[in-house]
C-alpha cells in the first residue's frame, strides 16, 4: 500500500481520525518533548516539570518553564501539514483531530472539529475557585495570579493526571469508529493517547502513521511515511 492508494480512497463518506503529537509542529519551529538537540527536555527530567508535584514543590520554576515555552510559541504560525488537515475536511465530510499539542496551531489553521487531549499552553486554571481561562498574555508575571486570589496553573495535563473525562470519552469513540486514522508527529510513548492508534487499528481502520522515523504505535500501522510532516501530510489531499 502506499500513500497515493490511500489519497484515492477517500471520499466523503470517509471517517477520519488524526492523533497529532508535538512533530507536526516542529516545521512551524515548536520544539518537540524527546529525541534532537532542541526538544524541551533534553536537558531536564519530564517528572522535573511536567507533574503536579513538581509544581506544588516549585510553582516558580514550573511557571518560568511554561512562560518561556508561551514566548517560544507566540510567533509561530501553522505549516503546511496543519492546513492540509483543514483541507481534508473538504474531502471527507467527517474528520476528527485527536492533538496532544498543547500549542493551538490546528485551531489557528482552521481545524474545526479538534479534541486537545492534553489541554492548552494558553489555557490557565485556579488552583482555589477552578475556574479556566483563555490567557494569551507573554509574558506572564511569575506566579499568575487570579483576580479570586488563588495561584493559577497551566491548563495542560501532567504526568498522573486524568484526562478530561468527555474529551477521553469522545476519543475513544472517535477512534473505534473511524475508516483512516492518522497518526502525526508522536513518539506514541504516552498513553492513554498512544493508545487511541492501537484502538483504531484493532476496530478495522486503515492507520497511516507520517513520521521521520518509527516510533511506539509504529508496529501498530499500515502505512509508515517517512519525511517531515509539512511534506508528507500534504501529499495526502494533492499530488
Ligand atoms: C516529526 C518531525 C517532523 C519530529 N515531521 N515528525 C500505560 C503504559 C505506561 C505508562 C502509562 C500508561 N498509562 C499511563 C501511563 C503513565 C503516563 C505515561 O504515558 N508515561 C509514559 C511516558 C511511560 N501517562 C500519564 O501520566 C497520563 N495520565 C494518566 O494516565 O492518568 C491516569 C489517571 C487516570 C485517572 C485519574 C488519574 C490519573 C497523562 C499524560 C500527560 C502527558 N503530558 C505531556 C505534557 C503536556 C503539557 C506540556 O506541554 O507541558 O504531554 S508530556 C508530553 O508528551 C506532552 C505531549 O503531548 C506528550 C507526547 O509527546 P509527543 O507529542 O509524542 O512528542 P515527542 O517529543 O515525544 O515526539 C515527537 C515526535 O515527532 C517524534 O516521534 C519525532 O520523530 C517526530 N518528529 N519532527 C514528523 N518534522
Ligand atoms: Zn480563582
Amino acid at each position: 500500500m502506499e500513500l497515493k492508494n490511500i489519497r484515492e480512497s477517500i471520499t466523503y463518506k470517509t471517517r477520519v481520525t488524526v492523533l497529532s503529537g508535538a512533530g507536526i509542529s516542529a516545521p512551524s519551529g515548536v520544539p518537540t518533548f524527546r529525541g534532537g538537540a532542541d526538544s524541551l527536555w533534553e536537558n531536564m527530567r519530564p517528572e522535573e516539570l511536567a507533574t503536579p508535584q513538581a509544581f506544588s514543590a516549585d510553582p516558580e520554576k514550573v511557571w518560568r518553564w511554561y512562560d518561556w515555552r508561551r514566548g517560544l510559541l507566540e510567533p509561530c504560525k501553522p505549516n503546511a501539514a496543519h492546513y492540509a488537515l483543514v483541507e481534508l475536511e473538504n474531502i471527507a465530510g467527517n474528520v476528527t483531530i485527536i492533538t496532544q499539542n498543547v500549542d493551538g496551531l490546528h485551531q489557528l489553521a482552521g481545524s474545526t472539529n479538534l479534541m486537545e487531549f492534553h489541554g492548552s499552553i494558553w489555557v490557565t486554571r485556579c488552583l482555589k475557585c477552578n475556574e479556566e481561562k483563555i490567557n494569551r498574555t507573554v509574558p506572564l508575571p511569575i506566579i499568575p495570579e487570579c483576580e479570586c486570589g488563588g495561584m493559577l496553573r497551566p491548563g495542560v495535563v501532567w504526568f498522573g493526571e486524568g484526562i478530561n473525562p468527555g474529551i477521553m470519552q469522545a476519543s475513544i469513540e472517535a477512534s473505534s469508529n473511524c475508516d483512516l486514522f492518522l497518526v502525526i508527529g508522536t513518539s506514541g510513548l504516552v498513553h492513554p493517547a498512544a493508545g487511541m492508534a492501537h484502538i483504531a487499528k484493532d476496530s478495522g481502520a486503515t492507520v497511516v502513521e507520517f513520521n521521520l522515523e518509527p516510533g511506539g504505535v509504529s508496529s501498530h500501522t499500515d502505512l509508515f511515511v517517512t519525511g517531515s510532516a509539512d511534506l508528507t501530510v500534504p501529499q495526502l489531499i494533492s499530488e
